[in-house]
């Protein structure tokens, strides 16, 4: 990071240009750029040529702001909401949350599983499963990713991030398909390894009192369909990380979306590919995602 970008609220580095986090987010460039002006949305930190950078909590807000406008609020309105201050008790242990991040990245630089398990540990003993993976989890793998890009982390340590976090969260999942709520499908495209997102999505749908059905990463188009109608789940959320991944299944999906409710999410997922495919597109983080499916299941509308 260089000396003029500020931190996020994580003390996380904003790296988002424009560009990428209108296509994160499902939202066009100058929309965005309309936002920060006139509502003070976004929060950019500059580099020294004067670039703006987004972070993960800019991210955050403009899902928040299109989830409020999905629900019929003015732009000023939808605005004021998304950026309402968060209540007393997450003010006063965001302190935390960040410095657990910090300590989960230093272990995780010095492969050092059993200190990041127990940073782990502590936070779950502390704060909701929801925080954790919003406020730690998301943020840790996005900043590892970019230390990586930056090469300041080796592919050696993203590899140990990524192993160890997958195999904590796939601990939680144990037995979420168990219970009576309404279920949710939920896998990868084919060629898509990417299913962390995902991951994230089904343990806070899982909190919500949903079933959840997990095919995963690379998942074969015919694997799907036959899934789908033989447990005919309330809702299918496919993500992918690359547009192209979905490009080449839209077919397929567009079948499976005129007997079941689709979803696609992820970086790879945008609005015009939803509506030709029947589909919903599920804006914003994995996190607060989840919260409007399990809260809002009734709207879920083709886009
Ligand atoms: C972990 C990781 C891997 C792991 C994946 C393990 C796994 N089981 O998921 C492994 C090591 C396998 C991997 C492999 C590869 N990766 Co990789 N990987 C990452 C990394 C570090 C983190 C991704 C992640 O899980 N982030 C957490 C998710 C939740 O955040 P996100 O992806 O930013 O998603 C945001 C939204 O899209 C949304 N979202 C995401 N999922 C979901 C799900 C739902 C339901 C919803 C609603 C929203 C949502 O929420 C997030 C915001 O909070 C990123 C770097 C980064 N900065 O993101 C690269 C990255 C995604 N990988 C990348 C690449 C290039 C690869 C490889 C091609 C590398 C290679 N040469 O082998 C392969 C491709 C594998 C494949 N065929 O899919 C690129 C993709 C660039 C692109 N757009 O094409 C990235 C961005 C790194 C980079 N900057 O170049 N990778």
């Amino acid at each position: 990071m260089n000396s003029n970008t500020r931190r996020d609220a994580n003390g996380l580095t904003p790296s988002l240009r424009i560009g990428e986090l209108g296509r994160r987010v499902g939202v066009r460039p100058e929309t965005l750029r309309a936002w920060e002006r006139r509502y003070g949305l976004l929060e950019p930190a500059r580099t020294p040529n004067g670039y703006r950078l987004y972070s993960a909590a800019d991210e955050a807000r403009v899902g928040s702001m299109v989830a409020w406008l999905a629900r019929g609020r003015s732009a000023a309105e939808a605005a004021e909401l998304a950026r309402g201050r968060p209540p007393l008790a997450e003010r006063t242990e965001r302190p935390v949350l960040a410095s657990a991040g910090e300590r989960l990245i230093e272990a995780i630089q010095a492969f050092d599983d059993e200190s990041a398990h127990r940073v782990l540990d502590h936070a779950l003993a502390r704060f909701s499963l929801a925080t954790v993976l919003s406020e730690i989890v998301l943020p840790v793998l996005a900043e590892v990713g970019d230390r990586w890009m930056r090469g300041e982390a080796t592919i050696g340590q993203e590899h140990f991030c990524t192993e160890l976090l997958r195999g904590r969260l796939l601990a939680l999942a144990r037995a979420w398909g168990g219970g009576s709520g309404p279920l949710a499908l939920l896998a990868c495209p084919p060629d898509e390894r990417h299913d962390l997102g995902l991951v994230c999505f089904g343990l806070v749908l899982r909190e919500s009192g949903w079933r959840i059905a997990f095919l995963g990463p690379d998942t074969p188009m015919p694997t799907l369909d036959d899934a789908a109608d033989r447990l005919d789940p309330e809702a299918i959320v496919i993500t992918a990380v690359v547009p192209d991944r979905l490009e080449r299944v839209r077919r397929e999906l567009a079948a499976i979306a005129e007997r079941h409710s689709v979803s696609i999410a992820g970086a790879g997922a945008n609005p015009e590919m939803a509506r030709s495919i029947g589909a919903v597109h599920l804006v914003g983080r994995p996190v607060e995602a989840a919260r409007w499916l399990a809260g809002e299941a009734s709207p879920l509308q083709p886009t």
